[in-house]
C-alpha cells in the first residue's frame, strides 16, 4: 500500500497498524483471486468489510493509536477499505459475466436435434356428425343458435305445451335444480327464446347438450346431445318439412337415401311424425344395421303447435312452421357404425382415431 497518510515515523504502534492493514489487504486480495462463485465472494466481503469484519476490528483498536495520528490511521483504514472494495467489485463483475457465459453455453439450442413430435387430438364422432349437420343446414340458410344447459322449467316444458302433470314432465326423466329450474331435457327452450324475440322469419338449428335421468346402456346416457331445428314463416307447410328433411337425409347418408314419415305424437307439434331413412348399408333390403327392417329411424318432427306460437307471441293465423329434433349420438353411431353409445364417452384415443 502506498500510504499517502503522513504518520509519525517514530510511532511503533502506527508502524504496526500500517503493517497490519497491508497484511489484511494482501490476504483479502489473495482470497478474492481464489474465489470462483458469487456466494464465496460475498463471504469474503463480509469477512473483511462487514460489521464484524477485520477492518472494523482495526478501527476498534484505534484507541491504542496516538491521538495525533488517529486521523492519518483512519485515512489509511479507509484507503484499505476502498482498495479491497474496488477489487471486490471488479471480481464480482468478472464473475457475473463468466457465470452468464457458462449459463448461455449450457442453454444453447442445438438446432440439429430432431423435433419433438406434436401430439394431435382427434375429432370426436359427435363433433364430426355435428359439423356435418351444421354444414347441411347452414347451406340451406339456417342459423346455428346455442343456449344455456340450465333452463327455466317454463322454457323447457310449459312454453312447449307440456304443462305440469304432463307425463313427459315426469320427475323420473328430469334433473331439477329447484322447482323452477332444470337441466334442459331438450334444446327447444332456445327456440322459444328466439320466437319470443319476435324477429321473423326464423330458420334455425339449436345444437347442444341435454340431460335426462336415464340409466346408462348401449343406447342411453343421462347426458347426450340434440340438434333441434325450426322454421317459422308465412305459408310453411308439411311439404316444406318433408322436402327439407328429405334433402337433409340425402346429404347426410347419400343421394340414394329415401325417407318415410310415420305418424307420431309430440306435445309441441301437430301433426307430428317420426322420419325413417332407407338403410344406407343395404339400401333397404334388410341387414344387421337396420335389423332386417330396411329402414332406420333418425328423427322426430312436426308442424309447430298453434298453442306454442301463441305462448311465444306469434300469431298462428299468420304464421306456420315446422320443427324437428335429432339425437346427435344416434346419428354418430349410425354413420360411423358404432354399436355402443358408451364408447363415445370414454374418450379412448385408440377408439377415436378410427373415425
Ligand atoms: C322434436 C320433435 C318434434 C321441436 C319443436 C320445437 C318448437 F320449439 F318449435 F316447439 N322445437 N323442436 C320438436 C318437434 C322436437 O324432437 C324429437
Amino acid at each position: 500500500m502506498k500510504g499517502k497518510a503522513n504518520l509519525s515515523q517514530d510511532s511503533e504502534v502506527n508502524h504496526m497498524m500500517n503493517e497490519k492493514l497491508q497484511e489484511i489487504k494482501n490476504r483479502a486480495l489473495e482470497q478474492i483471486k481464489d474465489t470462483d462463485s458469487l456466494e464465496k465472494l460475498s463471504e469474503v466481503r463480509v469477512a473483511f468489510l462487514g460489521k464484524k469484519g477485520e477492518l472494523t476490528d482495526v478501527l476498534k483498536s484505534m484507541k491504542n493509536v496516538d491521538p495525533k495520528d488517529r486521523p492519518a490511521v483512519g485515512q489509511l483504514v479507509n484507503e484499505t477499505r476502498k482498495a479491497i472494495e474496488d477489487v471486490l467489485d471488479e471480481a464480482k463483475k468478472n464473475l457475473s459475466e463468466k457465470m452468464r457465459e457458462i449459463q448461455m453455453k449450457a442453454e444453447v439450442i442445438d438446432v440439429t436435434l430432431p423435433a419433438k413430435k406434436a401430439v394431435y387430438g382427434h375429432p370426436h364422432p359427435n363433433t364430426r356428425a355435428l359439423d356435418e349437420i351444421k354444414r347441411i343446414f347452414i347451406g340451406m340458410g339456417y342459423e346455428v343458435i346455442e343456449g344455456p344447459e340450465v333452463e327455466y322449467d317454463y322454457y323447457n316444458f310449459e312454453a312447449l305445451n307440456i304443462p305440469a302433470n304432463h307425463p313427459a314432465k315426469d320427475e323420473q326423466d328430469t334433473f331439477y335444480i329447484n322447482d323452477k329450474i332444470v337441466l334442459r331435457t331438450q334444446t327447444s327452450g332456445e327456440q322459444v327464446h328466439v320466437m319470443e324475440k319476435g324477429k321473423l322469419p326464423i330458420r334455425m338449428i339449436s345444437p347442444g347438450r341435454v340431460y335426462r335421468a336415464d340409466e346408462v346402456d348401449a343406447t342411453h346416457s343421462p347426458c347426450f346431445h340434440q340438434v333441434e331445428g325450426m322454421v317459422v314463416d308465412e305459408n310453411i307447410t308439411f311439404s316444406d318439412l318433408k322436402g327439407t328433411l328429405a334433402e337433409f337425409a340425402k346429404q347426410l347418408f347419400g343421394p340414394e337415401t329415401k325417407v318415410k314419415f310415420r305418424p307420431h305424437h309430440f306435445p309441441f307439434t301437430e301433426p307430428s311424425a317420426e322420419m325413417d331413412v332407407s338403410c344406407f348399408k343395404c339400401g333397404g333390403k334388410g341387414c344387421r344395421m337396420c335389423k332386417g327392417e330396411g329402414w332406420i329411424e333418425i328423427l322426430g318432427c312436426g308442424m309447430v303447435h298453434p298453442h306454442v306460437f301463441e305462448m311465444s307471441g306469434i300469431d298462428p293465423e299468420k304464421y306456420t312452421g315446422f320443427a324437428f329434433g335429432i339425437g346427435l349420438e344416434r346419428i354418430a353411431l349410425l354413420k360411423y357404425e358404432i354399436d355402443d353409445m358408451r364408447l363415445l364417452y370414454e374418450n379412448d384415443d385408440r377408439f377415436l382415431k378410427q373415425f
